[in-house]
């Protein structure tokens, strides 16, 4: 565990395998604090909520809700999006795209806690790597419909991306926990599952599958990034 500027200790990055995602076009309002329960209970590392579409006050209602069971925990919790509400409700981090604030508008919206960055190339990943994001998601790896405008760039690109790169990187995109080892075997070291397990008919379960995949294959690796 590792101080926090928001308080309590929370896990570090460098720990972290499983990065759950509460996307609220997979849960529905009144599930939420029972999804994220779920989620802690399967070992997820680090959770993001993610809230597309939805207006500010509702994302800060809905992070107010759940970041207690986070804080108890020890994970890390990460705003999509918004660094100004990461500010106001003390989430420990914030996740931007592409096309959202470059990292030096994030850090001055949000000045001491972590910043993730989605890339989807091993270009754009070096790109975040320099301009200083604490963490990459890079995908999509697959097609998926919790991201659909989005070109797949499949296997290839993994081990490369983390021979070159140091920070933590989390593949990303029609990750399930079925399809786990073979993104593994391709270079991969940690992943978000978000549809594979907001959909799962026991989400605690679910995770708690991907979970244990994630750190017999850290722990039979000790010495990787
Ligand atoms: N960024 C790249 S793919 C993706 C995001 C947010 C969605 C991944 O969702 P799923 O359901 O795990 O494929
Ligand atoms: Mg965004």
């Amino acid at each position: 565990m590792s101080g926090s500027a928001n308080g309590p200790a929370v896990q570090p990055l460098h720990q972290c395998w499983l990065y759950g995602i509460l996307d609220l076009g997979y849960c529905p309002r009144e599930n939420l604090a029972s999804m994220t329960k779920a989620m802690l209970a399967g070992g997820i590392d680090i959770l993001q909520l993610r809230a597309k579409g939805y207006p500010e006050a509702e994302i800060v209602a809905v992070a107010r809700e759940i970041r207690p069971l986070l804080r108890d925990a020890g994970v890390p919790f990460i705003i999509n999006d918004h660094p100004a509400i990461a500010q106001e409700v003390g989430a420990d981090g914030v996740h931007v795209g592409q096309d959202d604030l470059s990292l030096a508008e994030v850090r001055r919206l949000f000045p001491r806690g972590l910043v993730g960055r989605s890339t989807h190339s091993v270009a754009q990943a070096r790109a975040g790597a320099a301009e200083g994001a604490d963490y990459l998601g890079f995908g999509p790896l697959f097609a998926t419909p919790t991201k659909p405008d989005y070109t797949p760039i499949g296997l290839d690109d993994i081990r490369q991306v983390h021979e070159e790169l140091s920070l933590p990187i989390f593949c990303i995109g029609g990750v399930k926990a079925e399809n786990l080892p073979t993104i593994l075997a391709a270079g991969a070291r940690r992943v978000v599952i978000v549809s594979g397990i907001l959909s799962a008919s026991n989400p605690a379960d679910y995770a708690a599958e991907a979970k244990k995949t994630l750190t017999n294959h850290s722990s039979e690796r000790p010495c990787a990034s």
